[in-house]
């Protein structure tokens, strides 16, 4: 069987609607999925939705509906958004779900039976947007969370507790010797610093609200949503309840969340999986926080930015290449009309559109739109067929280690050269001067350029991949080799690949109604 890859996403809240910040993640594991799918790897992507805790069930009440009417009207938008996106998850879990509820169960009772969870008295605060603990000391005078900023709510309640000060010191030596567990490098210090000023034994229950997974054999505590949600990476793909699949896909390869919740996901969550000893996730990718038009995006604001009218406005693939393109994977980003419009317009219909429409327009011209076979190879095509190789091996290894805007960057580089190759051949020149082999060389080269380009860009957008590998005659198949592939392929004539936009206004403030979730 082909080597397995495992990629998460947060599962998010239903008490929000989906903006550009739910999207980017997303995007990114779908981009990281495709990729891996074309190298030939059993890939599973999973996505899905966390439904419960004092923040869904607040929401709803705020709302007139159960949380579970809440759920299932919210769980949709996520969905069709992720339709709309073209995201190929293999699997969308819903922590509302069986299959979820019997795997949350098996790791509470394990943990309890082996007495890393404890039955105790929980007395601090709480914040419920982060649905986070605090101690008497982080929330300080002005009793705020440390996280948000917010205010938080002082508990008093018998509670289960995991002994997770227990595990610091095996998680501490993990992360040490393991520096790929934590990404980028720079999250990974302030992680360390963070478990090595102490970690305390986490309440893992609540008896104060009902909405959430009743604890086993106890059912007045509802296991605390972060427990439960973190459990979702191992119970959608079978923990619990499909052993043969939980076998082939854990240990995941890589958990892509926002820097929001990375301390979820790098203190708790493993401490969980060792005390159950269960093997930890290979990576967690904390990518940074995008904001719009210089100011954090927010409901108060009204400035989230619906992903559903950008994708309207300019389509697909030039919002997916927009947010993997325009920021490091791992910084914090901006996200500016004027950013987007001038990446569509000079990177997408300038370079690569124009390079496939100059190619076909002269394949037909000159060659009926069949791609000759090239003549002898001079020094520019060698050169430029080594410098695309050594581009190519870059971009694997950019896309191995998620450096998506590198990995675009060196495809924009191979699609420079290609445009200043037909400038410098001039292959229409070469026709009228009856210089047939150069000409079928120069052509050749171009079309076989693009089709590298073409299988490359695939992962980011995946329809433009099709439409120019379509336009070549070729197909999708992972190869990146400069292998003449294209030659004997007829060309189709296809509309421009992307067209120029202008700046309109997206943010959601026109319709606030859009917001409420
Ligand atoms: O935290 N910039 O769900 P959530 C970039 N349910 N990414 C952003 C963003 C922004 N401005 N805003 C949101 C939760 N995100 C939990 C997760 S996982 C077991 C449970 C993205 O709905 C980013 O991925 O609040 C962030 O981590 C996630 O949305 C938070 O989604």
């Amino acid at each position: 069987m082909s080597q397995t890859y495992y990629v998460t996403t947060p599962i998010y809240y239903v008490n929000d609607v989906p903006h550009i910040g739910h999207a980017y993640t997303t995007v990114a594991c779908d981009v990281a999925a495709r990729f891996q799918r074309l190298m030939g790897r059993d890939v599973m992507f999973l996505t899905g939705t966390d439904e419960h805790g004092m923040k869904i069930e607040q929401a709803a009440r705020k709302n007139g509906e159960t949380p579970i009417e809440l759920a299932n009207r919210v769980v949709k938008r996520f969905q069709e958004l992720w339709t709309t996106l073209d995201i190929s998850h293999d699997d969308f879990i819903r922590t509302t779900e069986k299959r979820h509820e019997m795997g949350v169960h098996k790791l509470f009772r394990q943990l309890r039976e082996q007495g890393d969870i404890y039955l105790g008295e929980y007395e601090g605060w709480y914040c419920t947007p982060c649905e986070s603990f605090w101690t008497e000391t982080q929330v300080g005078e002005a009793i705020n969370c440390p996280d948000c900023g917010r205010s938080v709510d002082k508990l008093k309640e018998k509670s289960y507790f995991f002994r997770m000060s227990k595990y610091a010191e095996p998680l501490l030596e993990h992360i040490k010797t393991n520096p790929g567990f934590i990404q980028p490098e720079s999250r990974r210090n302030e992680i360390i610093r963070f478990i090595e000023s102490g970690l305390r034994d986490l309440s893992i229950s609540r008896t104060t609200f009902d909405w959430g997974i009743k604890v086993p054999d106890d059912p007045e505590h509802v296991i605390y949503v972060w427990f439960d949600a973190l459990s979702n990476y191992m119970t959608a793909i079978g923990y619990g309840s499909d052993e043969e699949k939980w076998q082939r896909y854990w240990p995941a390869s890589a958990h892509v969340v926002g820097k929001d919740i990375l301390r979820f996901h790098t203190v708790y969550w493993p401490t969980f999986l060792m005390a159950a000893g269960i093997e930890l996730p290979r990576q967690v990718f904390a990518h940074g926080w995008w904001t719009v038009e210089g100011k954090k995006m927010s409901k108060s604001l009204m400035n989230a930015v619906d992903p559903n009218i950008l994708v309207e406005k300019f389509g697909v693939d030039p919002i997916r290449y927009f947010l993997l393109r325009e920021v490091p994977f791992g910084l914090d980003g901006d996200f500016s009309m004027q950013a987007l419009v001038g990446r569509i317009n000079s990177d997408l219909a300038n370079d690569l559109g124009n390079l496939l429409s100059r190619t076909s327009g002269m394949m037909f011209r000159y060659f009926d739109g069949l791609t000759p076979a090239s003549g002898p190879l001079q020094e520019r095509e060698q050169a430029l067929i080594q410098a695309t190789g050594e581009r190519m091996e870059g971009y694997r290894a950019d896309m191995e280690v998620m450096a998506f805007n590198r990995a675009l960057m060196k495809i924009w580089e191979i699609v420079g050269s290609l445009n200043k190759y037909i400038v410098e051949t001039e292959p229409w020149a070469l026709h009228k001067a009856g210089k047939t082999t150069e000409l079928q060389t120069s052509l050749a080269t171009t079309a076989e350029g693009l089709r590298v380009i073409a299988n490359a860009v695939y992962p980011f957008m995946p329809s433009s991949s099709r439409k120019i590998l379509q336009a070549l005659g070729c197909t999708l198949d992972g190869d990146f080799s400069f292998s003449f592939a294209a030659s004997g392929c007829h060309m189709e004539q296809m509309p421009a690949l992307f067209s120029r936009v202008e700046e309109v206004p997206v943010v959601q403030e026109e319709s606030p109604a859009s917001q409420t979730p």
